[in-house]
């Protein structure tokens, strides 16, 4: 009895706080506490219901299927509802579905293996395209899988959202459903620019594309960086669709709709797991969020014999990958210097797996961020880990705060060297003021010198350079060619071969090129094709830092704020002592022939590189097309002339496609390079 009391007071608390949460999520825009953290609450749910039937009440969170309405855009009736997808966490679920899906069949475990659409999950919104004679006449929300909401003004600024198919073949009315989401490099600039003018961020690019499509002026959606990926057809009348799901996701793709790349048909359970295995060690490489994978019966007749449960189809499930969103604690709050004096806000956290890795500290942005977040010590948090991205604190669990939680004090003079901090005139940034003085400037410096793109100095790694500048040894990059092998010696943990090695690395580095010393400097802004393009503009150190304004603004990408960090450097006479200790130690280049442009076959063109190329690396990419006299630029602009994208490509994609700019994929683009004769 006392067991079964405990049980009901369970799950009472669990549908208070899914209640609270759900309210939180569709109601005020404004999400609470992690997917992972609802989804587990929701499935224990579940299950205690399933376990004390007599426990279930139709009010009960577990009961609804989707969003509750808001009432600004005119309700849309989605004549074949719209299901959700039961969920898989694990192998064993995956091999459950698979033996529930035989038994209903009739099937044997040794007959023929089921054929799977196997298709990355995105995390977005789900939407209805609804299609007549092939003009698109509305767009609606999921909502509560019943009724939606009417959105059709802003899906028509989605530009992979055709407001009219193409060819022909298309059933007269024919309703299109996918996943409307934002791409993370869009969300990313997205954020940044809200950050930069001190607005409110999204926690995640889904609330940002949820954000996005629920506006009531479209002008702002179109400003939004949405994109649109088809997986499932609802409604149809008067014309025929082929009997596969990926037969049918072909004609989609005919008829001018987007469907997922990465999509694929199987045979057998251990196949979708192979293909989940797969996608999932490429998650971080793809442009956008995903959660999993959606695997699909392939042949509708077989989906139809299986049918549907309340909430989801039988013939379908999400294998979801483990969650990007996690809760943890803030333990304290450090302020790191970087290269440029920028401090930045560091949470120390108790360390919890995000992402696929174990995280102990999260980005915190600036001082802004602090205040926007209201962060504490001691505070519950949302942290954050999709991609390469750096940890990040996007969310305060406010409900958990202790009492002793301690307010975060920005230090008023830089953590490392005690000078003035000072803010940027325009953004949100305090910088210390301390410049070569500042430790920490000073080993940001050094270690980007060092690294690899930069003076590439084999075995000078971060807690040498840190050794080095805490004895004093060394105070710029010009002090490393002064070192002598009896003080590296001197130092902990160095023997007399790591030393020789340290010095014969150094003596390598000395004979360098333009592109990569001026790149190594670490001028603000100055990435390394900026560099290249400095370098083939003006071929010589002397004619670069004589440049006037207006000669560097000639140089491709190359704006008035790169060139005024560029004219700060030549002016400051500690930066120009710097340069000329360099070259009095035996640094050295070649002088880059400023080549007869018209020479060679790309001359006059400017290209980017984006994504990962499988036969080279980007920087070799852009090194290929600037010996066929290409300038290659860090952005797409107006200004590009073309585009080489391999697998996860984000922003820069999207804007050249935006432009109507050709874009190359690696094959094209090694074909090109044959062509000329730049590779066998
Ligand atoms: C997503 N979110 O990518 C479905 N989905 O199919 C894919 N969602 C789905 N399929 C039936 N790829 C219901 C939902």
């Amino acid at each position: 009895m006392a067991a079964a009391l405990q049980v009901q007071r369970e799950v009472e608390s669990l549908r208070q706080r899914l209640d609270d949460w759900n309210y939180r999520y569709y109601v005020l825009d404004d999400p609470s506490v992690p997917d992972a953290e609802y989804d587990r609450c929701m499935q224990r749910l579940r299950q205690l219901e399933q376990a004390y039937p007599e426990l279930l009440r139709a009010d009960s969170p577990s009961q609804r299927v989707g969003a509750t309405l808001l009432s600004q855009f005119a309700p849309v009736t989605h004549e074949l509802p719209m299901l959700s997808l039961d969920n898989a966490f694990s192998a064993q679920d995956m091999r459950d579905f698979n033996r529930r899906l035989l038994e209903r069949l009739g099937m044997g475990a040794r007959e023929s293996e089921l054929a799977f659409a196997c298709e990355p999950k995105l995390d977005g919104i789900a939407v209805s395209l609804l299609y007549r004679d092939g003009v698109l006449e509305r767009g609606a929300t999921r909502g509560d899988g019943t009724t939606g909401e009417d959105i059709t003004h802003n899906v028509r600024t989605i530009r992979t959202v055709p407001l009219r198919l193409r060819g022909r073949g298309y059933p007269q009315v024919l309703e299109v459903r996918g996943e409307v989401y934002m791409p993370r490099a869009g969300f990313e600039q997205l954020n940044a620019r809200a950050r930069a003018r001190g607005e409110k961020t999204f926690v995640n690019p889904r609330n940002a594309a949820a954000g996005s499509l629920r506006q009531l002026d479209a002008q702002v959606t179109a400003r939004r960086p949405l994109q649109m990926c088809c997986y499932g057809v609802g409604l149809t009348a008067g014309g025929k669709l082929p009997p596969r799901h990926a037969a049918i996701m072909q004609c989609l793709r005919q008829w001018g709709l987007r469907i997922n790349p990465e999509s694929a048909v199987v045979n057998g359970i251990a196949a979708c797991e192979h293909y989940f295995d797969r996608l999932a060690s490429r998650r971080a490489s793809l442009a956008y969020d995903i959660d999993g994978v959606v695997f699909k019966v392939n042949e509708l007749s077989l989906q139809q014999r299986l049918g549907t449960m309340s909430r989801a189809p039988r013939w379908a499930i999400a294998r979801k990958f483990p969650a990007q969103e996690e809760m943890t604690r803030v333990l304290d709050v450090e302020f790191q210097v970087g290269r440029t004096g920028a401090v930045t806000p560091v949470a120390r956290l108790e360390p919890v797996f995000v992402g696929g890795v174990t995280v102990s500290n999260a980005t915190l942005h600036n001082a802004d961020e602090i205040q926007r977040l209201d962060v504490r010590i001691g505070d519950t948090v949302t942290v954050r880990r999709a991609g390469d991205v750096i940890p990040q604190v996007v969310s305060v669990v406010a409900a958990e705060r202790p009492a002793a939680a301690r307010p975060v004090v920005f230090p008023q003079r830089c953590p490392v060297c005690n000078s003035p901090l000072e803010r940027e005139s325009q953004g949100a940034v305090w910088r210390c003021l301390g410049g070569l003085v500042c430790a920490a400037q000073q080993k940001a410096a050094i270690r980007h010198f060092a690294s690899r793109r930069a003076m590439d100095i084999d075995g000078l790694g971060d807690k040498l350079v840190e050794q080095l500048v805490d004895a004093g040894l060394v105070a710029n990059v010009a002090g490393l060619y002064q070192l002598q092998r009896e003080q590296l010696l001197g130092l902990e943990r160095m023997g007399e071969k790591s030393a020789d090695n340290l010095l014969q690395a150094l003596d390598a580095s000395r004979q360098t090129s333009l592109a990569r010393f001026i790149y190594a400097l670490g001028i603000r802004e100055v990435g390394e094709a900026t560099a290249g393009n400095l370098a083939r503009h003006f071929g010589s150190w002397e004619t670069l830092a004589a440049a006037s304004r207006d000669q560097l603004l000639a140089v491709p990408d190359v704006g008035p704020v790169v060139a005024d960090h560029l004219l700060q450097f030549f002016a400051s006479r500690s930066s120009m002592q710097v340069v000329e200790q360099l070259r009095a130690s035996g640094v050295h280049w070649p002088d880059v022939e400023v080549s007869a442009p018209q020479a060679l076959p790309l001359a006059g063109q400017t290209w980017v590189v984006t994504g990962t190329l499988d036969s080279m690396g980007r920087s070799e990419a852009r090194a290929r097309l600037q010996e066929l006299g290409a300038r290659v630029a860090g952005s797409v602009s107006a200004k590009t002339s073309r585009v080489v994208a391999g697998p996860g490509a984000g922003g820069k994609l999207s804007r050249a496609t935006e432009l109507g700019i050709e874009v190359l994929d690696e094959a094209a683009f090694l074909a090109l390079l044959r062509e000329q004769g730049v590779v066998p």
